[in-house]
């Protein structure tokens, strides 16, 4: 009988393969083997679908295949990584995925087995490859509107349950969700897998592998690895690990906080060392195997395979790496609640108490339901803001109204806060009594949330299915001490109704005891009604109870409901708030939504105060109300003219420096709130309102880009100061374009894209912003734009010249990919080549031999205007050829690859021929 993985991990560490694409570019295939006749109706190019190729060319992906069994591979990974409908679209044959994974696994799954035959005491295995797809669940591909999804979560689900199926009907012994750069999209991944093994009736181990984006070890979406691990905490998972990133040595570290954290088995397949200049991977087999071997020796791996850059000769070096060494050994599961946004909420037993932030409520605050309706969102935003700056822990979010289209409302409001790094670090608390509205929400986060909440309102199955919903989406859950009598309002019903909750959902259901909280109900006290007048003793007593009885779960309340009877006087309720939390925390009630700008302190309270709060809190009295109510009176009218209440306004240090350090720090930060008063002080000082632009704004951009350099700002936080810099450039605009001398004509008409395959557009929109300030009209494409609408594009509008902006390795060749179309259209129209692996040694030697126009390689964004300047005249235009063709020439010389590009230059000319 042949091994399992379940039991080969065990024993052995196993090899997965290396690089499908690396492998097929060695064949040198042209458009005709991607297209076949098959495609041949098929518009736009196909070169480049490489999972295509399991249909038009099986003898290529069987032939890979079989080189990586015979170098020692243990698992093979099938050709699928972007066969979803998504990802095929852009190729126009999405209609064919199903089609695809099937012909996919069936070509792995064959190869495999005739080794296995071969050796079965060496059994080999077929993961199906899962992608991220080219779409992302947690950002918005426009910078103009942060709310905006270019894919929803149910989209990406369906999608992916879609090539599961097929899979998993064709015989894959795992699925491998792997190149995880967005949380979001990796748990509808996760539902999808859940999903598909249930319709199909197989059950396979399903593989999880994240890329890491930044030298921070953060994931593209911001997340840091911890906080991923608490965000798929929920699924049965076989093994999480890294992929792509980086080489083995610099992805290290990174394996180690992830294998020192999770509890499954642990894989990797880096590339094959850093990317040169022109993309390629360099390392040796031999290198990156020295590399490895640290990872074998120090135990932190169970899998180990090859990304970008590796083949069958990297991964021949394993079986020798890894013979005799000892697997990893997977840690215990966590003790205690995780919880993540963009970082991880780790509740341990230490953690005395867990702020959430009640202020995002539409139900709870006038100034935020006001906001909302007039959709203010910015300044929504800078509520929650203030809360994390506050130290809320975690921030609850309610948009119940009844003039709200609550669903809506919550959707926008989680997608905006998703963009805000500063607010996403922390988790959500989605706070409705709509089921649709919490569902929504928790479609939106890409973090481990808290749903608030599920009861027993509607009985014990209605309250299981909401809890496996709950749970389904990765999420931790409050339980309100309700029933089908209604809300437990003494210690007895309160403790009976949680003793009940509890035992359903870990008993019946295997909830996660951690992921549990009670709230015994906080109820108004002092309301003049003498029944009320417990009910936070109640509380107290159900708190200790449940503590002790119910093991693993945590206990919260709404602790501002407790004051009602004091609206208006916000120093009494804050006061009592303290005295309530003082006792309750002591009897084990661990989190609360709270106010977290309050600033009472229960030490604080003076002591004739003091005794006549406990006295109402603790029920001490029964006139104690009556005694409150005349204390209240007498310190509102001591404190008339007070406004503040006991809270005194917060003074931010930043505001102090000079105008040029507080525009930098509001860059850096994506602070907007200050830009007008700032740059309106700035004005003055600058000749020209664009010199504010190119001066105190280019410079906190540029040391943003260090920052990111240095790892220290991850993608997200870039974004957003790409917003910001976005709305001080819009402040300005009116200014910039009355300074304009009247009639004067457009400076020019630039083109600019970010090319096919890449979504980043960060760098482009900068020098959007740059371009518009020096007078040129700007035509931005967005992102992931294909040649022919490049081309067809700056045909149309007669541009001066065109931008392509790329982040990613496959850009460069995409961005030569353009240029030979220039070519071919016979335009004469200069390009300018920017983005982060762009290069002036690529451009030298990989697209101007291909284009006979100017291109011209921008180091950032600020050299911009200066060079356009230059190629709009004539005679300037001709010297930056010239100068630029000596300079590439010596750098082509340098590299001696001079020969290899004279040909393909020639080749452009050729095509371009053919088509007059
Ligand atoms: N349990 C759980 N969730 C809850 C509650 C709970 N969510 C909502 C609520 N109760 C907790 N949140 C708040 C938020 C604000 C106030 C009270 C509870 C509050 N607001 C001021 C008032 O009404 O006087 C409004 C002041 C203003 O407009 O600024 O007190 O119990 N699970």
């Amino acid at each position: 009988m042949k091994k399992t993985i379940q039991q080969l991990v065990l024993e052995r560490i196993l090899i997965l393969d290396g690089a499908m694409g690396t492998m097929i570019q060695q064949y040198n295939l042209r458009e005709e083997d991607f297209r076949n006749e098959r495609f041949a109706h098929i518009p736009g190019q196909l070169k480049g679908n490489n999972d295509l190729l399991c249909l038009t060319r099986p003898d290529v992906i069987r032939d890979i295949h079989r080189k990586y069994l015979e170098a020692g591979a243990d698992i093979i990974e099938t050709n699928t990584f972007s066969s979803t409908t998504i990802s095929m679209a852009d190729y126009h044959v999405q209609e064919y995925v199903r089609e695809m994974n099937q012909a996919a696994v069936k070509l792995a799954r064959e190869v495999a087995d005739e080794y296995t035959a071969l050796n079965p005491d060496k059994p080999r295995f077929v993961a199906g490859s899962v992608g991220p797809t080219n779409k992302t669940c947690s950002m918005s591909p426009d910078v103009n509107n942060p709310a905006y999804r270019a894919v929803t979560y149910d989209e990406m689900a369906d999608a992916y349950q879609q090539q599961m199926e097929a899979m998993l009907e064709s015989g894959v012994d795992a699925l491998l969700i792997e190149t995880i750069f967005d949380t979001l999209n990796a748990k509808a991944a996760i539902l999808a897998a859940e999903r598909a093994m249930k319709a199909t009736g197989v059950k396979v181990p399903v593989m999880l592998s994240v890329t890491v984006s930044d030298t921070g070890g953060r994931t593209l979406s911001g997340q840091t690895l911890e906080a991923f691990l608490a965000s798929v905490q929920h699924a049965d998972i076989f093994s999480v690990g890294l992929n792509c990133s980086f080489g083995a040595r610099q992805l290290k570290p990174f394996l180690e906080q992830l294998a020192a954290r999770a509890p499954y088995y642990i894989s990797a397949y880096p590339n094959a060392g850093l990317p040169n200049s022109l993309g390629k991977y360099d390392q040796t087999p031999a290198d990156m195997a020295h590399e490895v071997k640290e990872y074998v020796h120090e135990g932190l791996i169970n899998i180990i395979g090859g990304c970008c850059g590796t083949t069958d000769a990297y991964i021949a070096e394993y079986p020798a790496l890894i013979a005799g060494a000892k697997p990893h050994i997977p840690v215990c599961k966590p003790d205690c609640m995780w919880l993540s946004g963009l970082e991880l909420l780790e509740v341990k037993p230490e953690i005395n108490f867990v702020n959430v932030g009640e202020r995002c409520n539409v139900a709870g605050s006038r100034k935020f339901l006001r906001l909302i309706n007039e959709k203010k969102y910015d300044e929504a935003l800078s509520i929650a803001r203030k809360q994390v700056e506050d130290g809320a822990l975690i921030i609850d979010v309610n948009m119940d109204d009844g003039l709200l289209d609550a669903k809506e409302e919550m959707t926008t409001f989680l997608n905006l806060v998703a963009s805000e790094p500063e607010i996403a670090r922390v988790p959500v608390m989605i706070d409705s009594s709509k089921w649709e509205v919490i569902e929504a929400g928790l479609k939106c986060l890409q973090g481990k949330s808290i749903v608030n909440s599920i009861s027993l309102k509607e009985g014990e199955e209605k309250f299981l299915e909401h809890a496996r919903t709950v749970r389904q989406y990765g999420a931790a859950v409050v339980v309100m001490a309700f029933d089908e009598k209604g809300q437990a309002d003494t210690a007895t019903r309160k403790i009976e109704v949680c003793e009940r909750a509890y035992h359903l959902l870990v008993d019946k259901i295997g909830f996660n005891p951690h992921d549990i909280i009670f709230d015994p109900n906080v109820l108004a006290v002092a309301t003049g009604i003498e029944e009320h007048n417990n009910y936070a003793v109640d509380f107290i007593e159900a708190t200790a109870w449940i503590k002790k009885n119910l093991p693993g779960a945590h206990i919260s309340g709404g602790v501002s409901n407790l004051s009602f009877s004091f609206r208006g006087n916000n120093y009494i309720r804050e006061a009592m708030h303290a005295v309530f939390l003082y006792h309750a925390i002591q009897k084990g009630m661990d989190m609360g939504i709270v106010n977290p700008g309050t600033s009472v302190l229960y030490t604080d309270i003076p002591a004739d105060v003091l005794e006549r709060i406990e006295d109402v809190v603790l029920n001490r009295r029964s006139d104690a109300a009556e005694r409150l109510i005349e204390l209240a009176d007498r310190l509102k009218e001591a404190s008339a003219g007070n406004t503040s209440a006991g809270q005194p306004v917060k003074h931010d240090a930043w505001r102090d420096g000079t105008v040029e350090e507080r525009l930098q720090y509001a860059l850096v930060k994506g602070i907007g709130d200050f830009l007008e008063e700032d740059l309106a002080e700035a004005l003055p000082k600058y000749d020209k309102a664009v010199d504010v632009i190119e001066g105190p704004l280019m410079n906190g951009m540029n040391h943003v880009g260090e920052l990111f350099g240095a790892g220290k700002m991850f993608l997200p936080q870039v974004v957003k100061t790409a917003r910001t810099m976005k709305k001080a450039v819009a402040i300005l605009q009116p200014i910039i374009e009355s300074e304009k001398v009247e009639g004067t004509a457009s400076a020019g008409k630039v083109l600019l894209a970010t090319v096919k395959g890449d979504v980043h557009d960060i760098g482009k929109n900068i020098v959007s912003v740059v371009m518009a300030c020096n007078g040129y009209d700007i035509i931005d494409l967005g992102v992931m734009v294909p040649a022919e609408s490049i081309v067809q594009k700056a045909i149309e509008e007669k541009v001066d010249m065109i931008g392509l902006s790329g982040l990613i390795t496959p850009s460069l060749e995409e961005m030569v990919h353009v240029a030979m179309e220039l070519e071919k259209a016979g335009l004469d129209i200069p390009l300018l080549i920017g983005g982060a692996t762009t290069s002036k040694l690529h451009t030298a030697l990989k697209i101007a031999p291909v284009y006979h126009a100017p291109v011209v390689h921008l180091k950032d964004a600020s050299q911009n205007a200066g060079v356009a300047a230059r190629l709009m005249s004539p005679k300037s235009k001709e010297e930056l050829a010239k100068e630029l063709s000596g300079e590439y020439e010596a750098l082509r010389d340098k590299s001696g690859m001079m020969k290899r590009e004279t040909v393909s230059l020639k080749e452009a000319q050729e095509n371009r021929l053919k088509l007059f």
